[in-house]
């Protein structure tokens, strides 16, 4: 088995270039800085609008979006914040919304531009640091896949992070099969990693007052969970065999609905008249247990049976979603109690201690993601 070391696979950056075009923009995504304040503000989130347009609210310091700390772009913050946390090696990643809000135009000398410098600060590293690459998903279709063809070259590269809308119309788009089979020729593995959330009116009208839970805790998730369904539906993993993606958030919720999903399959009176349901089918569960894998941010014990329960224990693979979620109540340079909560969830799960343990907090990502060498 891989050596006893602790991977985060879920861990993302944003390099200064990028956080320069957020602070330039009007819309979300952008970067906004208020009188009083002592970082400026990071406003992903289509739910995170309504404050951001109330500007008597600004007033009284109750502020959109997040603080934009140095935990965001700087290496020397992730390697201190590794160092804290025992973590030997992180696959670092561009947090959403990635170049999705881009024009075409744009989208392919960015992401060169990204993609290099996590390349370049995982050489900082060598050996504590890997990446998974951003797609220019908004040019044209030759553009993404020569993306690809370049990421291979970059040593560190591992894979790259995807967004569940795709080329615009969702991952079950048949036009997304060709930059599929791409990854899938070259083995590179797809994180898939939730932004959009459910549509704002989902939170109704009292939302303001319930802060980020609703869109992070089930918005997120449920995002995740539709896209994949929609994929498994779509016939994408019987169309590309050979495609490996590990869902962010132990998959959002499907190791909970595979069941309802399969049996809303088995009993679909189109889907059966279709020919679809006959012997011979991969189910989800298959999909779950051959194509998929899962990180281990869930944050307790029963999320993560669940997940070992679908796609087994050499399947699921530690993260702490750094920089997201710091402590407020204690010193950010110290433990974070998200990551805690998620190594705490692991013991719980399958055994303090334990060779499963060892799997998920590092050795499944060691031998998945080849994190030996270059
Ligand atoms: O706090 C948040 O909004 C987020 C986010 O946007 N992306 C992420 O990966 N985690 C938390």
């Amino acid at each position: 088995m891989a050596p006893n070391k602790i991977v985060d696979i879920h861990t993302h950056m944003y390099p200064p270039s990028y956080v320069k075009i957020l602070t330039s923009r009007p819309t979300i995504p952008l970067v906004r800085s208020f009188p009083g304040a002592s970082d400026p503000r990071l406003i992903l989130l289509e739910a995170e609008v309504p404050l951001l347009n109330q500007d008597d609210a600004h007033s009284t310091g109750h502020l959109p979006g997040r603080p934009l700390t140095k935990h965001y772009s700087s290496l020397a913050q992730k390697i201190h914040f590794m160092d804290t946390h025992d973590i030997a090696i992180s696959v670092i990643s561009l947090a959403n919304p990635w170049l999705d809000f881009l024009s075409a135009e744009e989208s392919t000398g960015i992401a060169r531009e990204i993609n290099q410098s996590f390349s370049d600060m995982c050489k900082e590293h060598p050996g504590r640091l890997y990446f998974f690459a951003t797609l220019p998903l908004t040019a044209k279709l030759e553009e993404v896949l020569g993306c690809i063809a370049e990421c291979t070259k970059l040593p560190y590269c591992r894979g790259v992070i995807l967004g569940t809308s795709g080329l615009g119309k969702g991952l079950d788009d048949p036009d997304l099969l060709p930059i599929f089979k791409s990854l899938a020729e070259h083995g590179m593995t797809i994180f898939l990693h939730p932004h959009y959330g459910l549509p704002n009116e989902v939170w109704g009208p009292r939302a303001e007052k319930y802060g980020h839970v609703l869109p992070l805790a089930l918005g997120f998730p449920m995002e995740t969970t539709i896209a994949v369904a929609r994929m498994y539906l779509a016939g994408v993993f019987d169309a590309v065999p050979a495609l490996r993606m590990i869902l962010a958030h132990s998959g959002g919720t499907l190791p909970f609905l595979a069941g309802r999903i399969e049996s809303c399959v088995l009993h679909d009176g189109v889907l059966v008249k279709e020919g679809k349901v006959g012997p011979g089918r991969r189910t989800v569960w298959d999909v779950l247990k051959e194509q998929v894998y899962l990180d281990a941010v869930i944050y307790s014990e029963v999320g993560l049976k669940a997940a070992v329960d679908a796609s087994g224990v050499d399947r699921l693979m530690f993260g702490t979603d750094h920089p997201f979620f710091p402590p407020l109540t204690s010193d950010e340079e110290g433990k974070w109690e998200s990551v805690t909560l998620n190594a705490e969830a692991v013991d719980r799960a399958v055994g303090k201690g334990s060779k499963e343990a060892q799997k998920v907090m590092g050795g499944n990502a060691i031998s998945v993601l080849r994190l030996e060498g270059e």
